[in-house]
């Protein structure tokens, strides 16, 4: 494994392999650098790094799609494997199986450094002014200037007992005030309001262009009162560093290339939104919430801004939030003794669909039918489980599919679930207000109706009535196999 201790030392590593483009000609803040990710996600085209920016001092940076999908052919995941320390070639499967045998380590706490790279320029009060930054304006019909679509937000409770990172919008209202989203049902939500109960200003940090394994523990769902930097520590076999705040007593990595810090307000608001989002679309509304008053901000020398520019697939939200949530589902339903081969975030659905794969006899290795099996998983997930609060729908087939291999996975549910009996529903559970499938009732209450959709072989069918797969590896024997395989090239096809 080889940890990647900074975003500098993964843009190396990402240049290596051809998966940054520098940018030196001059862009826009104003739409210009969001028009270009958002093209580079369309064509899987390397990650963007805009080296001279508009109205801003030469040197600050942002890095656009940092860890988007690549068109390389078998480096598909190869910012996410980088990202995780692990080979660019690295598989889909493979990656999820990385993360999930962290959760088998002990924790590792966080290091508390004496100082760090994030210190090299510090402003503090009157001094702040985030105007200096190179924040994009994303979308046309964003709200305002997102600063915040991939950094890391810390919160602690106010009996210091739970420190939460996650990944959660925020946007510039002016040069030392924030806005942006505080969903209840997430961990920033519930511990926001442990402050509110006091009648306090929430105490926050935000640590933006950090080392690249942090978004993806930041759009992870570990349980309540869990540590994401623990598990950062177990995952690497030690310690993130981290150093103290200025203005309030919180600890942020170390090696964060912009760290804002602050309160949340009690009392003020401004109109935040709208933002194009995971789902693909873009709201019409704003809405008014929380001010985030910006009490100090420090930066690297020369600091690099990471951009992400949500919308339809495929973006970070789909691969640092919906492959996280794979993970986390996945260890689970294995800790409930259920035999789950993977779990994966169909990427091409935009945190809509998540496909779980169970072995071929896990009715003689569970003593279920279909059913059964159904149900344990729907209230595991759906109601058991904090990842379960982003994934709407499930599809549940066999492990004969490559549940990464979007072609396969998508013919599996064609031909296997069934109209009418094979969606499987669970009422009234909590989710999202984002998707644009919910009615405006079920986003006030952020309640709406999952389901799993039913792609598993029939209960009655017998050996002899199992329908066979006609693919290249399943229908030929092996002899064949091979002898096409090595003569390809000498039929005429290069590769
Ligand atoms: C790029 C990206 C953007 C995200 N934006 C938001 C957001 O604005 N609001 C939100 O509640 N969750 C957002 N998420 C998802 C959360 O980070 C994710 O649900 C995570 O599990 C929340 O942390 P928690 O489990 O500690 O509550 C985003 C994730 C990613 C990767
Ligand atoms: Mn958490």
């Amino acid at each position: 494994m080889k940890r990647l201790k900074d975003l500098r030392e993964y843009i190396a590593a990402l240049q290596e392999i051809d998966e940054v483009q520098l940018i030196d000609k001059e862009v826009d803040w104003n739409l210009e650098i969001g028009a270009i990710i958002r093209r580079s996600y369309d064509l899987r085209a390397p990650a963007p790094l805009f080296n001279r920016i508009k109205d801003c001092k030469p040197g600050f940076r942002v890095l656009g799609a940092p860890a988007g999908l690549s068109r390389q052919t078998g480096l598909s995941f190869s910012r996410i494997a980088l990202a995780l320390g692990l080979d660019a070639h690295t598989s889909g499967q493979e990656i999820i199986e990385a993360l999930v045998a962290a959760h088998h380590r002990q924790p590792i706490p966080p290091h508390e450094a004496a100082t760090g790279p994030c210190k090299e320029n510090i402003l503090i009060g009157d001094d702040v002014d985030l105007l200096r930054l190179p924040t994009p304006l994303i979308h046309a019909g964003d709200g305002g200037r997102y600063i915040d679509t991939y950094g890391i937000t810390v919160v602690q409770t106010p009996d210091k007992r739970w420190t939460n990172w996650s990944i959660t919008r925020k946007m510039v209202v002016d040069k030392n005030r924030l806005t942006g989203l505080v969903v209840p049902n997430q961990h920033f939500g519930m511990i926001d309001a442990e402050w509110k109960k006091l009648g306090k200003p929430t105490p926050f940090a935000v640590a933006i262009g950090v080392e690249p394994f942090l978004p993806f523990v930041g759009g992870m769902p570990l349980a309540p009162n869990v540590d994401e930097s623990g598990y950062v520590g177990a995952y690497f076999g030690e310690p993130v560093d981290v150093v103290r705040c200025e203005t309030v007593d919180l600890l942020v990595p170390a090696t964060a290339e912009i760290v804002l810090e602050g309160y949340i307000s009690r009392t003020e608001t401004a109109l935040e939104g709208p933002m194009g989002e995971y789902t693909g679309y873009i709201e019409l509304e704003s809405r008014p919430k929380p001010i985030f008053h910006v009490t100090a901000m420090t930066y690297r020398n020369d600091p690099i801004m990471t951009v992400v520019a949500g919308g339809e697939p495929v973006e970070e939200d789909h691969t640092a939030w919906g492959l996280p949530h794979a993970v986390q589902i996945l260890y689970e339903l294995r800790q409930q003794g259920l035999p789950i081969t993977t779990c994966w975030m169909l990427m091409e659905s935009a945190n809509h669909i998540w496909v779980i794969t169970v072995p071929q006899d896990w009715r003689q290795r569970t003593g279920f039918n279909s059913t059964q099996l159904i149900d344990k998983i729907g209230h595991l997930v759906f109601e058991g489980s904090k990842a379960g609060f982003g994934i709407p729908k499930i599809w549940l087939m066999e492990d004969d599919v490559d549940a990464a291999n979007t072609n396969e996975v998508l013919w599996a549910f064609a031909s296997r679930y069934h109209p009418g009996i094979g969606e499987i529903l669970f009422q009234k559970e909590g989710y999202s207000n984002l998707p644009v499938f919910l009615g405006s009732k079920e986003k006030l209450e952020y309640l709406t109706t999952k389901a799993i959709y039913n792609c598993l072989s029939h209960d009655d069918w017998t050996p002899e009535t199992t329908p066979q797969r006609t693919s290249f590896r399943a229908r030929y024997p092996r002899e064949i196999q091979e002898r096409v395989l090595q003569n390809w090239q000498a039929y005429g096809y290069r590769a």
